[in-house]
């Protein structure tokens, strides 16, 4: 029996098997079919960008591994993304941070950047029908060298940092209009203390005041959306840091702006999926940083596991997916660049098909009628209904490898374009 006949087999007996447990896989695969997920670009380069000095130390962030051949410039990394996509079933959008700016070899300030520095990113997404976001990027400079940007004592400083973040703002409106998709533009900035600091609120004061200048020019959201990002501690910052948690729920709450949770920033044993439903009905929106936090922030690329099932479970259910959005946040130079993005989107996916796939009305049905002993039994039965089947049906129908397949298309890649990059 060919592959594919196998699949289609298989995927009929599977729609019977759900269709049993009145779910509808038809259904699933539509919906699934209308979740975007946006790929990092900065995993292609181990956060490196374009402007030739890129230096982490001071962001509390850290690219672990040496696998050669990461991407150098644009057409590189644009090159990589395109072969990841080629393995990816579903919408996908592009993550752009600041630093991959394409100026034409003429250095230009972070910010005095335009939209005009990432045409050629606007371009290549609009051809291929991508949406992009934005990051500002408040690391790897000389004015954060000492690992503080908006909060900066040194006003100067500040202001920097402030037109840096307008200058990003403009240009996520600009990447938005042409996709005719808003583009989320997320602040996140590594300030902080490894030391217990003399003062906790002087730095918060700063950053709060500084958000608000940065978010002055009032733009339209259907082209842009703010969001921005907390963390626990980077490397660096284990003392204190100023854009916490509870200070990100507070801004976003007051200024209305998008919270975005990135599942590495949070203690290992917090359920990141439970704040979904707790935050949502205030917010007007959230952002996923979808990444494997393994002891620490440690930007892994997510697995199938448990977290990543309930973050999805919790993003798919009822009518929360227009208002959620889904990014990537890996870095991950310990294994083939490609394969890290089509593992971690291919992840993503799947949690979010296993989601849709989840016998939801007659679990809630069994909870409604205060049936515990059905609702903990079934749920454990539906875990092993065959949902594989599905996926490798859902890749057939969107033309890309199923199962496995697709490690081939990886090596050779790498085998023909990214070995022949060195020397
Ligand atoms: C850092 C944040 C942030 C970055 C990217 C590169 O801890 O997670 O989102 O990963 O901006
Ligand atoms: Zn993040």
């Amino acid at each position: 029996m060919n592959e594919e006949t196998r699949i289609e087999k298989a995927y009929a007996l599977a729609r019977e098997h759900y269709a049993e447990w009145g779910v509808d896989t038809e259904a699933a695969l539509s919906a699934l079919d209308a979740i975007p997920v946006s790929l990092p670009c900065w995993q292609g380069d181990d956060v490196r960008g374009f402007e030739g000095a890129a230096d982490l130390s001071g962001s509390g962030l850290a690219v672990p591994g040496a696998r050669p051949g990461r991407a150098r410039h644009g057409d590189e990394l644009r090159a990589d993304l395109d072969r990841a996509l080629s393995l990816l079933p579903g919408p996908h959008r592009v993550n752009l941070h600041a630093i991959y700016a394409e100026t034409g070899g003429t250095p230009v300030e972070r910010d005095a950047l335009e939209p005009e520095h990432f045409s050629r990113w606007r371009d290549w997404a609009g051809d291929r029908g991508l949406g992009l976001d934005m990051n500002p990027t408040f690391f790897a400079h000389p004015r954060a060298a000492d690992g503080l940007t908006l909060t900066h004592p040194d006003p100067g400083i500040r202001e920097f940092w402030i037109a840096h973040g307008a200058a990003c703002r403009r240009i996520g409106a600009s990447l938005g209009r042409a996709a005719g998709s808003a583009c989320v533009t997320n602040v996140w900035i590594p300030d902080g203390f490894r030391d217990e600091p003399a003062d906790r609120g002087a730095p918060r004061d700063r950053l709060r005041e500084s958000l608000d200048a940065v978010f002055a020019e009032p733009l339209e959201p259907a082209e842009n959306l703010d969001s921005v990002e907390s963390k626990l501690f980077g490397l660096g910052t284990e003392g204190y840091v100023a854009g916490s948690y509870d200070f990100y729920v507070a801004y976003a709450l007051s200024r209305r702006k998008l919270l975005c949770l990135d599942t590495g920033h949070f203690h290992p044993t917090e359920s990141v999926a439970d704040k979904i439903s707790a935050l949502l009905p205030f917010l007007p929106g959230l952002l996923l940083h979808v990444s494997r936090g393994v002891r620490w922030d440690s930007d892994h690329v997510p697995a199938l596991d448990d977290a990543l099932l309930s973050l999805a479970r919790e993003v798919a259910a009822g009518d929360r997916r227009s208002r959620i959005r889904l990014a990537l946040d890996h870095f991950e130079a310990g294994i083939n660049r490609v394969a890290a993005w089509v593992a971690g989107a291919r992840n993503l996916r799947k949690a979010l098909l296993a989601a849709l796939l989840r016998p939801g009305d007659l679990l809630r049905a069994r909870e409604a009628a205060g049936d515990a002993t059905g609702l903990f039994v079934l749920g454990e039965e539906a875990k092993d209904l065959p949902r594989g089947a599905v996926w490798d049906r859902y890749c057939l129908v969107s033309g890309v490898p199923p199962g496995r397949d697709w490690i081939e298309a990886v090596e050779a890649y790498e085998r023909d374009v990214i070995a022949r990059r060195e020397g």
